[in-house]
């Protein structure tokens, strides 16, 4: 149980529930998704949200922010837990992310990377995890996953280096990762094509009765940092100095890098990581090899990421839309955009940082 929080007790939110207006709407419906149940939270979490400040969600009823981020309401328990209870080693890898950046992505080509030597041997290739499993399950989360209802998740059966994965700010990690040499692998997207992303995976995981939401709505909530892990820039901006400060232990990339230069990022992972290409993984394919089994292409096609799903109930298939660069020209009006590159290029004036 999370004990005493030292956290300052102000009343500002109204507790109604998703879960409970559509249950009494329609007490015949199966049960919600797991992803959308808010219900099982501790005491000490239900009181520590009524004295925050809190908006209404994308997906999830509320919106709470919390230590200068927002979080919806069922990942509170799970923010809260990984605070808490994770203890880093320092063999760990942690892979943050804000939420639609290729989170997917990079946690299948840090799977591939850290197994390399256990799969892609040509003898294993036909048995390679990533061809059975979604990267969600291999890598899974800290607040989202392991810890969301869980305080003391088992963790026994990962073996070393773990690999684990959260969306947290860098100001919310647990202690433990701060002052481990655990590191960080941080990836970021630039917030065009991230706020799109995320305004079309939160309407497909929205039931049909919550209706959908509107791309000027969420857009404004975007621009006002309430959306879920935001605000994107702060988030970012954290990240980026931590990378300036200790570039041994956080390692910062973009999306659009990974795209343009795959080769050249994944072989600066691996160095990063302590364990770079030997010449001999070089000539003989295996920087390409990851790189391929990790493709949009190749793994949106499986079978796994066709018709599986997560055990949390999003439907694997959501995690793979375009996969593209610049899809946001679709989508925004030329008064949206300049309104988000008028916020971009405020952020992020004097650090040195372009997205
Ligand atoms: P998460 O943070 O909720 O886990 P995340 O994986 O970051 O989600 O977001 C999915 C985005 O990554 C999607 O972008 P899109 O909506 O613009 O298309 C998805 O298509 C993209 N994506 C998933 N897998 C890959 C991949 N292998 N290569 C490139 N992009 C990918």
């Amino acid at each position: 149980m999370i004990s005493s929080p030292p956290y300052p007790f102000v009343l500002h939110a109204s507790t109604s529930s998703l879960s409970f207006f559509l249950t009494m709407a329609a007490p015949s419906e199966p049960p919600l998704p797991k992803y959308l149940q808010d219900e099982n939270l501790t005491d000490e979490c239900r009181e520590l949200l009524r004295s925050l400040p809190s908006e209404k969600g994308w997906l999830s009823t509320f919106l709470h922010l919390f230590q200068g981020f927002w979080y919806g309401t069922r990942h509170m328990n799970g923010v809260l837990y990984t605070q808490l209870q994770f203890k880093a080693q320092d063999s760990d890898v942690l892979l943050v992310t804000t939420p639609k950046s290729g989170t997917t992505w990079l946690k299948a080509i840090l799977f591939a990377l850290l197994n390399r030597s256990r799969y892609l041997e040509p003898h294993k290739k036909l048995d390679h995890p990533l061809l059975q499993k979604n990267p969600h399950d291999l890598v899974p989360s800290l607040e989202l996953g392991l810890y969301v209802e869980d305080p003391n998740p088992d963790l026994s059966s990962f073996t070393s280096p773990r690999l684990f994965a959260t969306h947290l700010s860098h100001v919310s990690l647990p202690d433990s990762v701060k002052d481990s040499k655990c590191k960080l692998v941080y990836l970021c997207r630039n917030p065009k094509d991230t706020f799109v992303s995320l305004w079309h995976f939160t309407n497909k995981l929205r039931l049909k009765e919550m209706g959908t939401n509107t791309l000027e709505e969420t857009f404004d909530k975007f621009c006002r940092g309430v959306s879920s892990n935001g605000p994107y820039w702060d988030h970012v901006l954290g990240y980026y100095k931590a990378s300036l400060e200790m570039p041994h232990k956080v390692l910062f990339l973009k999306y659009e890098e990974m795209t343009e230069k795959p080769s050249e990022q994944l072989k600066r992972l691996a160095g990063f990581l302590g364990c770079p290409f030997s010449e001999d993984e070089e000539a003989n394919g295996g920087v390409d090899e990851i790189l391929r089994l990790c493709s949009f292409d190749n793994l949106s096609k499986l079978e796994v990421n066709r018709s599986g799903k997560l055990p949390t109930g999003e439907e694997n298939r959501l995690f793979f839309r375009k996969g593209e660069v610049g899809d946001w020209v679709n989508y925004l009006t030329p008064e949206m955009i300049e309104r988000l590159d008028r916020i971009t290029k405020e952020k992020f004036r004097g650090s040195g940082l372009k997205l």
